[in-house]
């Protein structure tokens, strides 16, 4: 049980106060800590260390007294800690994002802070002792280089670093603007399309000809008709050294004259953040997807490839159509161009893989551009590549990319956005060559994924590659301009938070690695694709035609190679479920839930839609033990009659209506993983107005708000998820207003957070406003760059030789095809 947080002032360290706290128990902790270290050397996580300190303590009044009190407040706070016998060191997070280290004596109880790097080298003692004690092992602190960053200290603003920066450019700029604006005219000056001027030329060099010109201007315009268009005046703006970009009529040139006059005048978070989604600074965008297969059709539910292919093809649909809109208002006749990166895969397996230039469908500007990989011979590489194996290739194709985009852009990017750990490091290698912004996206952290994946790197490395996987994340962390996540939980318990210090014994020890409270983390939450994944109350759109095909789907009796199992009784609502056939995701643990449940099997049918169902047709390691178990569970439980396994389905426009036939039967989605980043399926369920039943481990949990738009479920307590879902089913059966009541919450949410259109907005305005930030501080960042390419050049390279090349000559196309 978690202690509730007693009162102490938030300037208390820990180091300070725990001497008094462990004195006023003395007896007991010094039973406690006997406990602790009684087994010499080890780590102790969370729930152990709560446990032993329950266990030390006899008396239950006075059990109850320490673990409420504010020792039990530490220790419940303790992510883990170091047995050393005689020592035990605490690595404490009392407030997101805020770690705190202290070591304590078990004999004396005495208390000392250590810093993050002792704290390491405790932990590193128990797998790697030779390594610990060198003073010259590697040890890299990339915190010492953001001296000048100014960094937000409340854990509530964490993820809304927007904010914070132009809160505090509006307060640095805002001193002495004569001087401190001159920054942002030399941003302004550099502005340009092609070569050709924006906004201002050369003759306004001090920022009181601008102000001078700015009002000379805004005073012309006011006299002009509103939707003059700006051609018209034009010439009038260049003899006062204005060029295009201030908008496409008299009235948007206004607006945005204004605006620069006010920021100049006197600047505030309002007005900078306005001014800085006005102006022309984003025309074309490279994004990052290295690993396959990315494709628009046949390649979802692939192995490594779902929710980021759909994220990243929205994504460009939404920010093509605000670059058009933003472009229109400022009056250029610019044709933006959003360029998708991704490897050409020559066996495609029956996807367009091996096409090099794909448009992407619904956009008039974007396309999907494949690049090969090279073997060592310079052949280009036939076979798929999992993205555990991926690292030889990278740097390599990073050139070979580069090329490739500045010859079909006529020029550099204006943007590069990376995803996951491939597409970020190739970011990162890009925008520090060409010194374009960059954005990172992660989609999933490895690492968190993994229990002590860090310390255990070598244990996994053979199969994972960790090594070159968590070194290629700090850079690219590290680089980037900004962080975008989907979700608060995604930084905070999450994943980022994990990157802060950690270590990886006789590698490298991060110091630190990444601070999330550095104002560069933003989250912008993804949406689904409303034309697709829409209410299945909407009559009119509903795609009639495919009824019969998903009702063969859901309801025929025969087993074919699509389908396995069969509903018995079709009066029964469907849960439903569709992921790829992860270990993470799982759909077994659904299965076997629903196997278990009797009150559930009474109520409802189960359907999956997920993976292969054949294991000799799978090549990936985890899908095919999930496949077998699949099986084994079906047989287990006799579920035959009860539940329906389909495999992965591709058609996103059927999915769409599958998942309203789904809420047809008054079902449910139910997202069981053990851990979600973020959790596309959960908001499409909740676009077609499908009641949702989601992990409370990851992004689901902020998605839904339990009980109101949706559910949490715990995936850790099976039998406690089970039951909720068979309660509100029984629920629903006494009264069925209440599956109505649900479900539109569950669109409400959608509506007011989750959409493509708010995204859209929120990403253009990071690339803009960290365009000009990153201009502040240049000789700190120039040192920070510098440090960057050492250490990738130094340790990444080396590390990526060490993975083994895929065999690059297969003898004949393996068994699937
Ligand atoms: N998906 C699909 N067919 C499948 C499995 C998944 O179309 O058989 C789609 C699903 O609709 C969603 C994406 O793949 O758009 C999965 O995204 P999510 O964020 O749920 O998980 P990820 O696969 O990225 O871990
Ligand atoms: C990858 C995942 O694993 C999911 O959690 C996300 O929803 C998806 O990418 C899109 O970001």
């Amino acid at each position: 049980r978690m202690a509730s947080k007693p009162s102490f002032k938030r300037t208390d360290s820990i180091a300070e106060s725990m001497p008094d706290a462990l004195r006023q128990s003395r007896y007991q902790m010094k039973r406690c800590f006997q406990r602790y270290v009684s087994k010499g050397k080890r780590l102790l996580k969370n729930q152990q260390l709560i446990q032993e300190l329950e266990k030390s303590l006899d008396d239950k009044v006075e059990k109850e007294k320490l673990v409420e009190g504010f020792l039990g407040y530490i220790i419940c706070s303790t992510q883990e800690a170091v047995v050393l016998p005689p020592y035990v060191a605490f690595a404490v997070r009392m407030n997101p994002g805020i770690w705190e280290f202290v070591k304590v004596h078990s004999d004396d109880l005495s208390v000392e802070g250590i810093t993050p790097s002792e704290y390491l080298k405790f932990k590193e003692t128990l797998y790697d002792e030779n390594w610990a004690k060198d003073d010259n092992s590697l040890e890299v602190d990339f915190g010492a280089l953001d001296l000048s960053t100014p960094h937000m200290t409340l854990p509530s603003s964490i993820g809304n670093g927007l904010q914070f920066i132009s809160k505090f450019m509006s307060s640095k700029l805002g001193e002495k603007p004569e001087i401190s604006m001159k920054p942002l005219l030399d941003y302004l000056l550099s502005l340009n399309y092609r070569g050709e001027k924006l906004m201002v030329n050369d003759t306004i060099d001090t920022v009181n000809k601008l102000q001078t010109a700015l009002l000379l201007a805004e005073v012309f315009v006011s006299g002009l008709p509103r939707y003059t268009p700006f051609a018209k005046f034009e010439q009038r703006f260049q003899e006062w050294g204005l060029e295009k970009g201030w908008g496409d009529t008299a009235e948007r040139c206004k607006e945005t004259l204004n605006c620069l006059s006010e920021v100049l005048q006197a600047p505030d978070p309002i007005n900078m953040e306005n001014f800085f989604s006005r102006i022309p600074s984003i025309f074309n965008i490279v994004v990052f997807s290295i690993h396959g297969y990315f494709g628009q059709e046949k390649v979802l539910g692939l192995p490594d490839t779902g929710g980021q292919v759909v994220y990243i093809l929205d994504q460009v649909r939404a920010l093509e159509e605000e670059l058009l809109q933003r472009i229109k208002q400022q009056g250029l006749n610019v044709t933006p161009k959003i360029l998708v990166l991704t490897r050409l895969i020559p066996d495609a397996k029956g996807t367009k893989c091996n096409v090099e230039l794909e448009p992407v469908e619904n956009t008039k500007h974007s396309s999907i551009l494949r690049v090969p990989f090279k073997t060592e011979d310079g052949k280009d590489l036939r076979q798929w590549v999992s993205r555990f194996d991926i690292y030889p290739y990278l740097e390599r194709y990073a050139q070979d990319s580069c090329a490739k985009i500045l010859d079909i852009l006529e020029g550099k990017p204006d943007l590069i956005i990376g995803n996951y750990t491939d597409g970020n490091l190739v970011a990162s290698l890009m925008s520090s060559k060409l010194g374009v912004t960059q954005g990172t996206i992660a989609h999933a952290l490895e690492k968190t994924k993994y229990e002590d994946s860090d310390v255990k790197w070598r244990d996994l490395d053979q199969k994972y590659h960790f090594s070159c996987q968590f070194t290629a994340d700090m850079i690219a962390m590290n680089t980037s301009d900004f962080i975008i996540t989907s979700t608060y939980q995604e930084i905070k318990p999450g994943q980022y938070e994990h990157h802060y210090a950690f270590t990886m014994p006789g590698l490298c020890r991060y110091a630190t690695g990444i601070n999330v409270f550095d104002p560069k983390f933003n989250i912008a939450a993804p949406g689904a694709d409303q034309s697709i994944y829409f209410p299945f109350t909407q009559k009119q759109k509903r795609l009639t035609d495919l009824h019969p095909q998903i009702e063969e789907l859901l309801y025929s009796k025969q087993d074919t190679d699509e389908h396995i199992g069969y509903l018995a009784d079709r009066n029964k609502p469907i849960i439903f479920s569709m992921a790829r056939l992860d270990k993470v995701k799982n759909i077994t643990g659904l299965v076997e839930w629903y196997g278990q449940n009797k009150k559930l099997r009474d109520l409802v049918n189960l359907v999956v839609v997920a993976g292969l169902l054949d294991a000799s047709q799978s090549k990936d390691r985890e899908e095919i033990e999930e496949i077998n178990k699949m099986h084994n569970l079906i047989d287990k439980y006799q579920l035959k009659g009860q539940i329906r396994w389909i495999k992965a389905q591709t058609d996103r426009v059927r999915n769409g209506e599958l998942y309203r036939c789904i809420a047809d039967t008054k079902g449910a989605f139910v997202q069981p993983a053990l851990y979600e980043a973020f959790g596309l399926t959960v908001i499409e369920a909740m676009n077609c107005g499908l009641t949702t039943f989601a992990t409370n481990l990851g992004g689901p949990a902020e998605i839904i708000v339990d009980g109101v738009s949706g559910f949490h479920i715990n995936p850790m307590n099976g039998r406690e998820a089970s039951n909720k879902i068979a309660d509100f089913f029984q629920k629903c059966k006494e009264d069925p207003s209440y599956w109505n009541k649900v479900s539109t919450a569950g669109l409400q949410r959608i509506y007011e957070c989750y959409t493509w259109k708010i995204y859209a907005t929120k990403v253009l305005n990071m690339g803009s406003t960290y365009g000009f930030w990153k201009t502040l501080n240049k000789g700190e960042r120039i040192a920070k760059q510098r440090y960057l390419q050492m250490f990738y050049n130094l340790q990444f390279r080396n590390l990526a030789k060490t993975v083994p090349r895929v065999y690059e000559h297969p003898p004949q196309a393996p068994a699937s095809t």
